[in-house]
């Protein structure tokens, strides 16, 4: 596997690619033009420059997180079709700088939904918290919560702009059933997979956050039943998964292992998270460390170790250490995503040791 981090750019991350360089076995940039909306052309200067500035430090640029989809192409409008050539155009300069994989994901209107960013947790750190009961049926009041929540920071999905535009929104998505979202993306894998095969980018699909429909819009990658279905749109192992533990892992029904050993041949980016759900179904996320949570983060890293699995892998989120919360981006602070590195890294070379028989 290659160890990667997430950054969110210069001036745009608390965290510097100096920082990441201290970390031990981190040797690729999860990256994005973070300024970019779903749908914005990507000028080759700008991936240029933040491509020049990762490499300048020794890490490689091999994986964007992420490419938005225009919400037009998930409803399926005739201006899907305007959507799509400009992500083709993305993708085809993207694979000019040595990109090899593109995490995007098909949620309808929101990404990643938490009703709370700073959660306390018993040993006086905090994390990213989803009450179910706080969910209603009003988005705007939850909509509100987070960007309050967010301070500074934007969060990928959440964007004010968008975010203003919500009744609109949620107006275009009436009738989008799930069958209807599931066409939609076999139509957009139609156009862009054969694109990916010639330039050697793998498209690799971020499941549903939480694995359950909210605010009553559909959502298709929640289990492995749906992952099953959506490898089968386009069956081309450029068609693949971000294989995200934490975002599948709140439905304890989802068995992260047995999953991993169904579909590593189309896993390209593993995104590793650990959570702990509640009786009645909260839940919060916590340390990397299996016994902490309801991931058993060791048997996930045996999966992909038993497969010799050499795809991208991050530590996902992280809780909040020693009042790093003041400056940083929820769930992407500095000291547990590294802690979980040290971890995972300390999983992984000994599944090594024992393979070579020492
Ligand atoms: C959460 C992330 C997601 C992910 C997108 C992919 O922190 O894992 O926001 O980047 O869903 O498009």
């Amino acid at each position: 596997m290659e160890m990667t981090w997430r950054w969110y750019g210069e001036g745009n991350d608390s965290i510097t690619l100096d920082h990441i360089r201290q970390i031990p076995g981190v040797s690729g940039i999860v990256w994005s033009l973070h300024d970019k909306v779903a749908g914005e052309v990507w000028e080759e200067e700008r991936i240029k420059e933040v491509v020049n500035q990762i490499t300048s430090k020794g890490f490689s640029p091999a994986v964007v997180e992420s490419v938005n989809v225009h919400d037009d192409i998930k409803i399926g409008l005739p201006s899907r079709d305007k959507y799509i050539d400009i992500y083709i155009d993305t993708i085809k300069k993207l694979s000019r700088v040595g990109v090899k994989v593109i995490c995007y994901n098909f949620m309808p209107i929101f990404d990643w939904t938490r009703t709370e960013l700073y959660k306390e947790l018993p040993d006086g750190s905090n994390a990213l918290f989803y009450e179910k009961n706080v969910i209603t049926d009003d988005p705007k009041a939850m909509v509100q919560r987070i960007l309050d929540g967010a301070g500074d920071f934007t969060m990928p999905g959440w964007e004010p702009e968008r975010m203003a535009k919500l009744d609109d929104l949620f107006k275009s998505y009436e009738g989008i059933t799930e069958e209807k979202l599931s066409d939609n993306l076999k139509y957009f894998l139609e156009r862009i997979i054969p694109v990916c095969e010639a330039y050697d980018v793998k498209m690799a699909i971020h499941p549903d956050d939480p694995p359950w429909s909210i605010f009553g819009l559909p959502r298709i990658i929640r289990s492995r039943d749906h992952i099953k279905k959506f490898l089968e749109l386009v069956d081309s192992p450029y068609n693949g998964l971000t294989l995200c533990s934490g975002s599948l892992g709140p439905n304890l029904m989802n068995d992260m292992p047995a999953i991993i050993r169904e579909f590593h041949d189309r896993i390209h980016f593993a995104h590793i998270r650990n959570v702990k759900v509640f009786e009645n179904g909260d839940f919060i996320e916590v340390s990397h460390r299996g016994q902490e949570g309801n991931v058993d983060v060791y048997e996930v890293l045996k999966a992909y170790h038993d497969n010799d699995f050499k795809g991208y892998v991050r530590p996902d989120h992280g809780r909040h250490l020693w009042g790093e919360e003041k400056n940083c981006r929820p769930g992407y602070g500095l000291y547990d995503r590294a802690l979980g590195i040290m971890y995972m890294l300390g999983i992984w070379d000994s599944l090594d040791k024992r393979k070579i028989g020492k």
